[in-house]
């Protein structure tokens, strides 16, 4: 069994391959302009936990599948990942400043260049995955189930549906639990269901094994986004890597806000509970995902 930081070397090593670095100032005909690489590669090689394609990575491996024919999804995916984080980031959205303990893109390059770091990362991530598709030549269906899983998990019913209701919620006051369960469900959970999902694809799983990983990953993502409405009140500022306690300043809908600082911890570990549950099918190959729940629900950023 591999570790979160196997994984996360894994993945860091094939982003640097994918998104080529471009000398300064080159400008050139069927290559990305230096300016656009650097705005990429800024953000998606900033760190980052890589909890998604890690997952991604994990459901492949624990259901029998090649982590060769997953590593380019993973990266994909993570690339979806930081699109999301610089366009949330944005003057016009979450209007942030620090991000992976670093100026936003915006912050460093300029609101249009980060909209295109943004565009730039989700359009490659589906050349990237749809290369790798190609060249799976005994497993176009496999491949093509997994690119769904993960367009679907970072769209409109998804990623974005969630983000939309978080601007829509902001500052208004007849809003409560069910829009902020909609809002978890999709700004969070998606993109972790995506990853499982795809990864399970990918190991060509049967409907059981899917359901098992689905149910996981819905857990984990309330879990996940649980412990980050905890951390952002009560996290070190320096390691939590993002600013502190903006969800207040903000008026955001978030589960301390709903259920108290007490009631989120306590939600924390309903849905670590849940999680733990939906994997017992697989005993000891399971064990990754296991820690990692363990691991998200007790972190301290
Ligand atoms: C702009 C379409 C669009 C969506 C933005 C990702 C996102 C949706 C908003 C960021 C704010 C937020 C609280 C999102 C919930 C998901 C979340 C906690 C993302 C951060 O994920 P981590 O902690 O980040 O895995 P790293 O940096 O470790 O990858």
């Amino acid at each position: 069994m591999r570790s979160l930081k196997e994984y996360k070397i894994i993945a860091e090593k094939r982003l640097q391959e994918i998104i080529p670095e471009i000398a300064h100032g080159v400008f050139e005909k069927d290559q990305i302009p230096y300016l656009l690489s650097e705005s990429m590669r800024y953000s998606v090689l900033a760190g980052g936990k890589r909890l998604r394609p890690a997952m991604l990575m994990a459901a492949c491996e624990m259901l029998g599948g090649n982590i060769d024919d997953a590593l380019d999804f993973a990266c994909a995916l993570e690339m979806i990942h930081t699109y999301s984080l610089i366009h949330d980031d944005l003057p016009g959205m979450d209007d942030d400043d620090l991000r992976r303990g670093r100026p936003t893109n915006h912050v460093v390059f300029g609101v249009g260049q980060a909209i295109l770091a943004g565009d730039g990362l989700l359009n490659m991530a589906f050349e990237v995955m749809i290369e790798k598709a190609l060249s799976l030549t005994n497993a176009h269906d496999r491949a093509l189930l997994a690119m769904g899983e993960i367009a679907k998990g970072a769209g409109v019913t998804g990623m974005i549906a969630g983000q939309c209701a978080d601007l829509y919620s902001e500052g208004r006051s007849d809003t409560g639990e069910d829009m902020l369960t909609y809002i978890h469900r999709g700004k969070t959970m998606a993109m972790f269901v995506g990853a499982m999902r795809a990864g399970a694809r990918l190991a060509g799983a049967d409907d059981i094994a899917l359901k098992a990983v689905t149910d996981y990953a819905v857990a984990f993502g309330l879990l996940f986004q649980a412990s980050d409405d905890v951390l952002d009140v009560t996290a070190d500022q320096t390691l939590f890597g993002k600013s502190k306690g903006k969800d207040a300043r903000d008026g955001k809908l978030t589960a301390v806000s709903m259920y108290t600082l007490e009631g989120a911890k306590k939600k924390v570990e309903d849905y670590l509970n849940q999680a733990k549950a939906s994997l017992e099918c697989f005993g000891d190959s399971a064990a990754f995902f296991i820690t990692l729940a363990d691991q998200v629900a007790h972190r301290d950023h």
